[in-house]
């Protein structure tokens, strides 16, 4: 039974280390939280089971006893550039056994080959390097740039000593190379093996035509582990990057003069970290009974608060919430943005927005306009969060986490694209195309559950039939928590939140759709090209990792 639990009083992080974390002028910038009186957990039946492996693998990857909670060193701010990962490259051919779909027109595949690696990297400027845990090494991973009907086969090797696998956020693959060990285990790639994974690149199938649905093809994905118990723990370590696809629907808005050039496209996940006094990653989820486990350290692009040398123009950001629990509202200081891409899909028509709230693995694709910007400009977090549950209120100016330097004229001859500025074109499921209704409801019980039951990668909780589309309902059962759901395989398209049409730039397609407290969310979902077990699941990646989860078989 679901079991409502109200806001406890224990373990909360110290009143004051957002409010402590507020600064604009970069003066020194103090992360060490004030009087974080940590308690133990009263509530003993409250404890996650952890079925599934429970700490076969390292869990704590730090000492991080009660007291050393918070990150005790200090930085100065904006004192280094924004890294921006470098392109992954491709390689020579080699043998695999990847079934890629039966398209027509599709080209010959391009092979890359990912080792997966402990390296170091400098993430607060002036301390020592940390260890981090990265694709190739590196943190964020390299960043894929890929072509619509030009597969790619990527050989994951894993130098690490977890077991990892590779989940493509916001693609459309079979189930075998979707990247979810629960219902692939096979796929597991454990120390000192590899596993190839192959993605067409392709739009999903219009099974009347047979041709693919150009209005469905994506443009920024990215690539994380999703290990089931670990995958909190892996990404923290550094494991994500981005996937970028590109058509000729996308080159056209690009070449016409429409959207920016790809040297103005720049990738920025935001994270949050906590660090020892060695400048190295604190992990320990347990501590908060994994409700979310929580940094005080804002990195972007795997850099704790850089800045980046702009030009007088316009840029287009993909902007994408790579944190484990941490719900973010970006707002600039001076200026909006003009949102062109709601998570993996270019909008209809470009939409200013004010600020932009991504929930977890939630993404922006923007355009920000420097054209007429002062001499610096921050990009802020206004969203308050004490706790790893749920966001608190916006509080302004709120916490910067970049930092814009603008010089120069202002170019003429720059991208055209306004609000309204048509995009790619939207094709809605239609209600009458709705064959079946299916509601799961998000709960707290003991542990995090799915209609009162944890995930069992053996069931499978819905069997929708290929080339059909459901209608399915998200409802969030606590008043305490927050959960952005993300099926696998197919976009989802928002009908209704608590019963009212969506805001329009959440009315398109979407990958993950958030559940605030208490929230019900009804979304049409269409299921095309294959067949096979994927999962939903919170993202969360505490409540992921802790059952938040369920399998769905699309059957012929
Ligand atoms: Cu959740």
């Amino acid at each position: 039974m679901s079991r409502r639990i109200t806001r406890r009083e224990f373990i909360k992080y110290g009143a004051a280390v957002l409010g402590s974390a507020t600064l604009v002028n970069g003066a020194l910038y103090s992360l060490l939280s004030q009087g974080t009186g940590i308690a133990r957990v009263a509530d003993e039946t409250f404890r996650t089971p952890l079925r599934f492996a429970p700490f076969t693998q390292a869990r704590r990857i730090a000492p991080a006893d009660d007291q050393e909670f918070r990150t005790p060193i200090r930085f100065t701010p904006f004192t280094q550039a924004l890294p921006i990962p470098p392109v992954k490259q491709p390689g020579d051919s080699f043998t695999h056994r990847c079934a890629l779909p039966a398209v027509s027109g599709l080209s010959a595949p391009k092979f890359y080959t990912v080792q997966m690696k402990k390296a170091t990297a400098e993430i607060i400027p002036g301390h020592p390097e940390t260890v981090i845990w990265g694709y190739d090494g590196l943190y964020p991973g390299p960043t894929f740039r890929v072509n619509h009907n030009e597969p790619a086969i990527v050989r994951f090797v894993n130098g690490l000593t977890v077991n990892t696998i590779v989940h493509n956020h916001g693609g459309h693959n079979s189930s075998e190379s979707d990247g979810s060990d629960s219902v692939f285990p096979s796929q597991v790639i454990p120390p000192n093996e590899s596993r190839d994974f192959c993605y067409g690149n392709i739009a999903p199938i219009n099974p009347a035509t047979h041709q693919q649905e150009i209005s469905d093809f994506a443009s920024t994905q990215w690539y994380h582990d999703h290990m089931m118990d670990l995958t909190g723990q892996n990404v923290y370590m550094g494991l994500a990057g981005f996937y970028l696809l590109t058509d000729e629907l996308e080159k056209g808005l690009i070449d016409g003069g429409t959207l920016p050039a790809d040297s103005f496209n720049i990738p920025l996940v935001f994270q949050d970290r906590v660090f020892d006094q060695n400048a190295q990653l604190v992990f320990n989820p347990g501590q908060d009974e994994f409700n979310g486990w929580l940094g005080d350290v804002f990195v972007v692009n795997g850099k704790a608060q850089p800045y980046f040398n702009v030009q007088r123009r316009k840029y287009r950001f993909r902007m994408l919430n790579g944190s484990n629990a941490r719900w973010y509202e970006l707002q600039l200081s001076s200026g909006q943005f003009l949102q062109i891409g709601n998570d993996s899909w270019l909008l209809p028509f470009a939409i200013p927005r004010t600020s932009i709230r991504l929930a977890l693995a939630e993404r922006a694709d923007v355009i920000i306009d420097f054209r007429d910007a002062p001499n610096e400009v921050f990009l802020n977090n206004i969203l308050e969060q004490k706790e790893g549950a749920t966001p608190e209120g916006v509080t302004k100016p709120g916490t910067p986490l970049l930092k814009f330097i603008v010089s120069g004229l202002a170019v003429s001859n720059d991208a055209s694209v306004v609000s309204g500025t048509t995009l790619r074109p939207h094709t809605p499921i239609r209600p009458e195309e709705i064959v079946q209704t299916r509601r799961f409801v998000f709960a707290q019980d003991h542990h995090w559950v799915i209609n009162d039951r944890e995930f069992d990668p053996r069931r499978n909780d819905a069997t929708p039939k290929s080339n059909t589309a459901e209608r399915w309902i998200f409802k969030n059962d606590g008043g305490d928590w927050s959960h952005p759901i993300h099926p696998h395989l197919e976009a989802h398209q928002i009908q209704k939140i608590n019963g009212r049409a969506p805001p329009v730039y959440n009315s398109f397609k979407k990958d993950t759709t958030p559940l605030g407290p208490d929230d019900e969310a009804e979304v049409f979902i269409k299921f095309r090209t294959f067949t096979g077990r994927y999962v939903f699941h919170c993202h969360n990646l505490e409540h992921e990792d802790h059952a938040m989860m369920a399998a769905f078989e699309v059957v012929p």
